[in-house]
């Protein structure tokens, strides 16, 4: 049914202690794991920070539908789901090598014995093969989502159970910063985050104790790292923290591969349409607009890429694409992607001049790139047509169809990347929260800045990787390394 575009009121719902039944309107799962989108969720309410828990009281909670609860220490959505997360959790562990490898080798030793560490990152069957890594390796771990829309509720449901304390659930619009709260009330000596909520929060929040008692945290993210870089810039970085994001095992197969794929798996999943001989905008030709380009080219569409800088654009020239300002892009596009990290990508103008039945969404860490306000401003009604996939009917008659309320679609109509390619980012999430407790460990204090990733924990990572593949490389012999560093060799 169609229902007219107003914002709805918040509600405030008392809530039990401890309950169990999902009610019949909350939003869920389907058992096969792929998530099912609420129809008119408050979409993009930008979360607000929750009230500090005082003298140890918690705060109540804002959402809606029913939880599985421990006050303290989990709060899911259905803690009965949790044996259809644990086959997830198996299936995820068996194409992750390189983490399962390192969780074996320093198991004898325990790092994270006597630390605690807080999570913010999206809660999928990889991120729970990571925390369960922690949690083997000693840590007292406490984990929250890191989006609304991209916890798998059977996999949260199944940490829970293995112990782990947890606040995520799907389709957390209004308690989103309450989850994070709760994992601070753990008084997390290391920091892990998706998009700098958790670091944020602890800096605005909780100061003297991010100066005093953190050690340090690491940021696996584009979006999160350049809000890092600008923190640590202002002088506002109360302790160190690594640019996970920037590793080359990282940003080099995670932001191009992993988002190639999980990017057009959202897309098909929310809406079956065929790429071949489409027109396929994708707003911003970095890392992530790059691997959703290449995909979408292989899968047979024509390719436009809007950019804001000239290397990036000449890039796409010479992937045979075209490269145009969105103005002109809006009119062609059949599929509009964002990749860019910057907000107010696509918005009314461009709404106005797109071609009828155009599909939009969004693969950029926030849901701030396409402006759905004002889509909202020039639509007469929206009605959910399938999971995932808005209808928007403009008052100039044309219909166009949103993804995911405009949040990463890889992550909330898919399931995010393969497990294969997070093995290498969580490898480096791993390590460099073996760095930090080690340095602390050894009494060393790291400056409280944003700290690169060591190349040679990319070298170990990818041999690792290349090992698990059953892969050979060559080695350079003694004459030949010579010959490389002998400035007189020449024709
Ligand atoms: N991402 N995690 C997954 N399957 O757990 N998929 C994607 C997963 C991360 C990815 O590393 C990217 O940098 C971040 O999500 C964007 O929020």
């Amino acid at each position: 049914m169609a229902t007219a575009i107003k914002k709805a009121p918040a509600k405030a719902v008392a809530k039990k202690a401890v309950t169990t039944n999902v009610q019949k309107n909350s939003v869920k799962n389907g058992s096969n794991g792929i998530h099912k989108n609420g129809a008119n969720g408050a979409a993009n309410a930008a979360p607000k920070a929750a009230p500090k828990a005082v003298a140890g009281k918690i705060p109540a909670k804002k959402g809606t539908g029913s939880f599985s609860e421990v006050a303290g220490k989990y709060c899911v959505r259905d803690i009965k789901q949790a044996e259809e997360g644990r086959k997830l959790i198996e299936w995820a562990e068996s194409r992750m090598p390189v983490l399962m490898h390192i969780r074996e080798k320093y198991k004898k030793a325990q790092p994270f014995k006597g630390l605690r560490l807080a999570g913010s990152l999206h809660v999928t069957k990889e991120t729970a093969v990571l925390v369960e890594t922690f949690a083997a390796l000693g840590a007292d771990v406490s984990w929250s989502g890191c989006n609304p829309l991209s916890t798998n509720d059977p996999v949260a449901a199944a940490l829970a159970k293995g112990g782990i304390s947890i606040f995520a659930w799907y389709g957390n619009h209004e308690d989103f910063y309450w989850c994070i709260e709760r994992t601070i009330d753990l008084k997390p000596h290391l920091t892990l985050d998706d998009g700098c909520d958790l670091i944020n929060t602890v800096h605005e929040h909780y100061a003297d104790f991010a100066k005093t008692q953190v050690i340090g945290g690491t940021e696996e993210t584009t979006t999160g790292v350049h809000r890092l870089r600008s923190r640590a810039a202002a002088g506002k970085l109360f302790y160190p923290v690594f640019a996970v994001n920037d590793a080359e095992t990282k940003w080099d197969f995670d932001n191009v591969y992993g988002t190639g794929q999980s990017t057009l798996d959202g897309i098909l999943r929310a809406t079956s349409v065929m790429l071949a001989g489409k027109t396929f905008v994708v707003a911003g030709h970095g890392h992530c607009g790059q691997g959703v380009a290449k995909r979408a080219k292989g899968m047979g569409s024509n390719i436009i890429i809007t950019e804001i800088k000239a290397t990036s654009a000449m890039k796409g020239i010479l992937e045979g694409y075209r490269v145009m300002s969105m103005d002109d892009a809006a009119k062609e596009g059949d599929i509009f992607c964002t990749a860019t990290g910057v907000k107010d990508i696509i918005r009314k103008q461009h709404f106005l001049s797109m071609k009828n039945g155009a599909i939009i969404c969004n693969t950029g860490h926030y849901d701030a790139e396409i402006n759905l306000a004002e889509l909202a401003s020039v639509a007469k009604n929206k009605r959910t047509i399938r999971p995932n996939c808005e209808e928007y009917t403009l008052k100039n008659g044309k219909k166009i169809f949103v993804l995911a309320e405009g949040r990463l679609v890889n992550l909330a109509a898919a399931e995010g990347h393969p497990s294969e390619v997070m093995d290498m980012s969580f490898a480096n999430q791993l390590m460099c929260h073996i760095s930090l407790a080690e340095a602390h460990k050894a009494g060393k204090k790291l400056p409280n800045q944003v700290i690169d990733i060591d190349p040679a924990q990319d070298e170990f990572i990818a041999e690792t990787k290349l090992r698990t593949m059953g892969m050979k490389m060559d080695k350079l012999s003694k004459e030949q390394l010579r010959y490389i560093n002998d400035y007189n060799a020449g024709t």
